[in-house]
């Protein structure tokens, strides 16, 4: 594993921290660059008033000079503007979030301990994290976007021909929901749940152009792929789900309506006309755009909350209310985004295997050629 990525931070804490260790001397990045990712995590309408107190900006500590990687671990700040350095005592645990399961494992008898750490506000520095593989990436023309395909039940199911169509109308979506028909009833629904203190979840989809074949590998369990990438995409706040492709909708076809044939020309050497497989085979990307969907369930905390019992009395009581968002799913593509990166960099570094990034490039160039031969 070349890459790797820490983060450390609470969410009413000072601020949040990121590692990257592993990352080749010679990437340029840019802060704006993080800052931009750290803007569109923040965004979509749903979102609470934490979004508006928040300005999440990367401060680069280490790692960079001149604006340039120095093959040195890289960490990133990112400051909470609203901390908090003692809160009273919370016993209410809320369904679905991490304050139960969190108290009994770590014996608090305060649910704010296990949340602090848990809280998806931690997707800040992931985001500052990941944003960094991603421009490593970019160098190669390797490039990630996300849309909503589905949010509080709502399906978006028109969509732009191209992949640049695409992206481009789902950053221009305060849903970051190409079909705006559909994002128009997932407003509705939002706003309809704001109403009854209700929250929704959704599905996303990221998908990765320029991908080229060869990343990862069938030889270890831990070293595919589709495994690797659905680990990091799990680890996301409240997603519950993975699929690669078109994987729910092919387990009920026939195998023939079910894989993506091969063909072959002097141009475009192998290629597919379908992509079923969502760019992967074998745990091995096969060039064709990398296609995932991640489904979130509904944010756990409720403005009408659910039936709980507190930690201390054993007596019934509601889920505790605290500041939240009505949806986070348009900022659960940004994450994913940030996580598919890391991974994505990384089975990259594995294949082109160097430390510096004019070799990286030299090494990469020769497979292509090859690969084009
Ligand atoms: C946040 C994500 C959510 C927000 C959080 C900010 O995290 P959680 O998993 O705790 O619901 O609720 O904001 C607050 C905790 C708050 O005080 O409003 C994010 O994405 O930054």
């Amino acid at each position: 594993m070349p890459l790797r990525m820490l983060t450390a931070g609470e969410s009413h804490g000072r601020g949040l921290v990121a590692t990257v260790e592993g990352l080749p001397a010679g990437l340029t990045v840019d802060v704006d660059y993080l800052d931009r990712h750290l803007s569109r995590r923040q965004a979509g309408y749903g979102r609470g008033g934490r979004m508006q107190i928040e300005r999440d900006r990367a401060e680069i500590l280490s790692g960079l000079m001149g604006g340039t990687t120095i093959a040195a671990p890289v960490s990133v700040l990112v400051w909470n503007r609203d901390w908090r350095l003692e809160e009273p005592p919370l016993t209410r645990p809320r369904p679905g979030h991490a304050d139960l399961v969190g108290a009994q494992k770590y014996r608090f008898d305060d649910v704010r301990r296990p949340l602090e750490r848990a809280s998806a506000r931690e997707t800040a520095a992931r985001v500052a994290g990941g944003s960094l593989a991603r421009r490593l990436l970019e160098d190669f023309g390797i490039r990630i976007f996300s849309h909503v395909v589905q949010l509080g039940g709502v399906d978006a199911t028109m969509f732009p021909d191209s992949f640049e169509a695409l992206e481009s109308a789902a950053e221009a979506s305060d849903l970051r929901c190409a079909d705006v028909d559909a994002a128009a009833r997932m407003k509705r629904e939002i706003d309809a749940a704001k109403t009854r203190g209700d929250t929704l979840g959704g599905v996303v989809e990221v998908i990765a152009i320029g991908v080229p074949p060869g990343l990862g590998t069938y030889v270890h369990w831990d070293r595919r792929l589709d495994g690797r990438l659905a680990q990091a995409l799990m680890s996301v706040h409240a997603i519950k789900g993975v699929a690669v492709g078109d994987a729910f909708r092919i387990a009920a076809t026939p195998g023939s309506a079910a894989h993506d044939e091969i063909l072959y020309d002097d141009q475009r050497t192998f290629h597919r006309e379908t992509n079923r497989a969502g760019g992967l085979e074998a745990g091995i990307t096969n060039g064709m755009p990398l296609v995932m969907r991640a489904a979130m369930k509904p944010i756990s905390t409720l403005r009408n909350p659910l039936r709980s019992v507190d930690i201390r009395t054993k007596e019934d009581s509601p889920g505790a209310i605290v500041r939240s968002d009505v949806t986070a799913v348009p900022a659960a593509g940004v994450v994913c985004e940030a996580m598919a990166s890391l991974v994505l960099a990384d089975t990259f570094l594995e294949k082109f295997g160097a430390d510096v990034m004019a070799d990286i490039h030299e090494s990469y160039e020769r497979y292509m050629t090859r690969l084009r031969g």
